[in-house]
């Protein structure tokens, strides 16, 4: 998601930031062409018009235009009020402490994520040391209940759920289970409909006045876009919410909802949702996506994930070797690896500064890690170290060696001297970035 934008963003900011002084109408060509890159990005068109005034006031005030480094100010102008705009800072859950329970409750129409974001939060909570239960109350939707029992099996949280057609009557014996064996959070996955009727607001509204919920989350699907602000906005006036989780983030729309929403609802984006799987729920940190929208890359993000596989000295060293263009296949094979345990090498690729927007599904489709290991593993230390020395003889031996073909290995070669080039590119636009920010980063 996002790239477009970022894309759009990364050209606008190039033309600026290459100004020694900059005038009104640099900056009136620029925050025009920002606006139809939001308004294509199908932001909402008042979100457009507010952010556009802000930011022409501020950019044409004396600071930007007398300045030494106008073009950076501008961007800089730019990033805050992207910031502002997808909520200044992130907002964590508020749940009481360990002794009293807290409740959750889930809202949404059916297919926007609720069930799986339900199981989601289970297991978020559950990593942070919280005893959770989830309660099935989504009696229409078939085999809804069965879904959230399975999920809940897959992450280790209890599920609550009867043999009933009561949600009230339910959530009424899951509050007092819950109560009696101490658990701390309790999380209700509801019933959607297709659309927003009397009877599923009518349900929501008894549920909640007999949970009383700590926080109220709306569960909205990002590939909606303004269809998922609007929708936002309507359940905050009938039942009113705490916080949306915004999912399928992971999806291929132009993110008009997530620059939306705050501003139109008032409501935090509390998390995202960037797969279909238990662990695909992600803390909304408006900060860092405004940075990867601005094209400077989520380092923070990116550097969080890896130090879950990778830590500090090592990235530091994997840096070095970056900079002075002693990265060798062995060290490929260990990225491969880790790359592995950290998940879709697009998302990460897509965190490092200077390559959002410009890796493609395709080219990732083709990357064949089993075979690339296998490879790596067939040729010798020294050819390891020093891939130059891999002559065609030496190519076939491997191809033989791995069970690929010699075409495989000359892909990997090529590839291999490609990722150095980029990887290489990208550590120069990050401290380029940093220059740029002001230390920002
Ligand atoms: N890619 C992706 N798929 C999601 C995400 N959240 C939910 N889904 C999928 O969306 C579909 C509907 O989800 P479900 O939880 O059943 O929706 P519900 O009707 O609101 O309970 C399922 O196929 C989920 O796997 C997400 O963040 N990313
Ligand atoms: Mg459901």
């Amino acid at each position: 998601m996002l790239e477009k934008l970022s894309r759009t963003f990364t050209d606008i900011f190039k033309t600026v930031s290459g100004k020694a002084s900059i005038t009104e109408k640099n900056i009136d060509d620029a925050v025009e062409q920002i606006k139809m890159a939001l308004l294509e990005a199908d932001v909402n068109l008042r979100v457009v018009r507010r952010f556009v005034n802000a930011t022409i006031e501020e950019a044409k005030g004396e600071k930007v235009l007398r300045s030494v480094q106008p073009g950076q100010q501008f961007v800089k102008i730019v990033h805050d009020r992207m910031v502002a705009l997808l909520g200044d800072s992130k907002q964590d859950l508020q749940l009481k402490g360990p002794d009293t329970l807290s409740v959750i409750l889930m809202a949404g129409l059916q297919g926007s994520g609720k069930t799986t974001s339900t199981a989601k939060l289970g297991y978020h909570l559950k990593a942070k040391g919280r005893k959770v239960m989830l309660v099935a109350c989504d009696l229409v939707r078939p085999a809804a209940v069965q879904q959230l029992i399975l999920l809940g099996e897959q992450v280790g949280v209890t599920v609550y759920h009867e043999n009933n057609t009561d949600p009230l009557r339910i959530a009424k014996n899951a509050l007092s289970l819950a109560k009696k064996e101490l658990y701390d959070t309790i999380v209700f996955d509801t019933t959607g409909r297709m659309q927003i009727d009397d009877s599923m607001m009518g349900e929501l509204e008894q549920l909640r006045n007999l949970v009383r919920p700590d926080e109220t989350l709306l569960v909205a699907d990002a590939m909606t876009g303004q269809a998922a602000v609007d929708i936002a906005k309507v359940f905050n006036e009938r039942i009113g919410i705490s916080g949306v989780i915004l999912t399928k983030f992971d999806s291929d729309t132009r993110g008009g909802a997530a620059l939306s929403l705050k501003s139109v609802t008032d409501r935090p984006i509390k998390f995202i949702g960037v797969s279909e799987k238990p662990d695909g729920l992600e803390v909304f940190h408006p900060e860092r996506i405004a940075s990867r929208i601005l094209g400077m890359g989520d380092i923070v993000s990116l550097v969080e994930k890896a130090q879950e596989v990778i830590d500090e000295e090592e990235s530091v060293e994997l840096e070095k070797k970056l900079a002075n263009q002693t990265f060798t296949l062995q060290d490929y094979l260990d990225q491969l690896r880790r790359m592995k345990k950290m998940g879709s090498m697009k998302n990460l690729l897509e965190m490092m500064p200077g390559l959002a927007g410009q890796v493609s599904e395709e080219q990732l489709d083709s990357v064949d890690t089993k075979h690339e290991e296998a490879i790596i593993l067939s040729m010798t230390k020294k050819e390891r170290v020093n891939y130059l020395i891999i002559g065609p003889t030496r190519r076939s031996r491997i191809a033989r060696g791995s069970g690929t073909s010699v075409a495989e290995v000359s892909r990997l070669l090529k590839k291999f001297e490609k990722s150095c080039l980029m990887m290489k590119k990208a550590v120069k636009n990050k401290k380029m970035a940093a220059k740029m920010m002001g230390g920002a980063f």
